[in-house]
């Protein structure tokens, strides 16, 4: 691979992954969004990775969809592309694997996250922003509506009023209205954003992960389910994890009162 669309690195249990297009706000390409497939693949494929942590590099988190790519970018003659194409090759599959990561994921944002940037930031687990961070939904001001997960995260996350108002105008909401509205989960300081989120990827990554996956699985299935099924679902769920490793490491740890080594995956 000749450009590092993506920068990886390993910290203890937690895989870093960096978007690095800095000079373009770390907009999406079709060759980065492959790359970023590919990492998170290595990372759920590698037993050693108990957690990912996303951020980007340079001032922003993520730009969206860069513009200018030859792959969705009309051209000056007018002849359209087919955006849907770009949307089921390359931005579903990673929007499906972060969902079914078998680890956590957590977001950094550092920065401005719009449009499919901002989308693919609330898909993850846990989400931390910097507070000179905004999120956008860019769509609208360009004549798309919200793609990468957008029209099923934002109504779950902040209710229908607000997703379209978000949708609708297009508007940046700043990292701490996001936090108050549910958007998000935290607002840190921007000179302690990495740190902090260095720090709950590792908390995270010597938890019984396998329990938070299904956890969140069960909140994701949950939202389709009524309360009956919801509760038969935890039950099967919770059957499961009965008889892995981590539950049993769990209680034996509480009774002997010691630190618990998880490692279920
Ligand atoms: O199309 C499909 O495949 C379907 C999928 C769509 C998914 C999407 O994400 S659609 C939405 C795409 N994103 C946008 O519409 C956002 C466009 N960018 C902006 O609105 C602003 O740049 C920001 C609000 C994000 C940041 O503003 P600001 O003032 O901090 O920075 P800037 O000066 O606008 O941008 C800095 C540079 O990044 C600039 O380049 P330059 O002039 O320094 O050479 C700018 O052109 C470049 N840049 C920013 N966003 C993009 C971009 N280049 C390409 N594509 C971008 N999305």
């Amino acid at each position: 691979m000749s450009e590092h669309l993506i920068q990886i690195e390993q910290r203890g249990a937690v895989r870093l992954l960096r978007l690095n297009r800095p000079e373009a706000l770390n907009a999406f390409t079709a060759a980065m969004l492959g790359q970023l497939r590919q990492a998170l693949e290595a990372a759920a494929l590698d037993g050693t990775v108990r957690c990912v942590l996303i951020t980007g590099a340079g001032r922003a988190f993520s730009a969206g969809q860069d513009l200018a790519d030859p792959h969705v970018a009309p051209s000056r003659e007018g002849a359209p592309k087919d955006i849907g194409y770009m949307l089921d090759h390359y931005y579903i599959p990673v929007a499906l694997r972060l969902r079914s990561m078998p680890v956590p994921v957590v977001a950094a944002v550092n920065g401005v996250a719009a449009g499919a940037g901002a989308n693919m930031a609330l898909g993850c687990d846990v989400v931390l922003a910097a507070e000179s961070a905004g999120f956008l939904q860019a769509f609208s001001k360009i004549g798309l509506i919200p793609d990468c997960g957008g029209t099923w995260l934002l109504p779950r996350l902040v209710g229908r009023a607000k997703a379209l108002e978000m949708a609708l105008l297009g508007d940046k909401l700043k990292a701490a209205d996001a936090a108050a509205l549910g958007l998000i989960s935290r607002v840190v300081a921007d000179a302690e954003l990495q740190d902090t989120a260095m720090a709950l990827a590792q908390k995270l990554a010597g938890m019984p992960i396998r329990a938070l996956v299904e956890t969140r699985r069960a909140l994701d299935e949950a939202l389709k389910l009524d309360y009956e099924s919801a509760l038969k679902r935890e039950a099967a769920l919770q059957s499961q994890l009965g008889f892995a490793y981590d539950y049993n490491e769990g209680v034996a740890a509480f009774l002997d009162k010691r630190q618990p080594e998880f490692k279920d995956r």
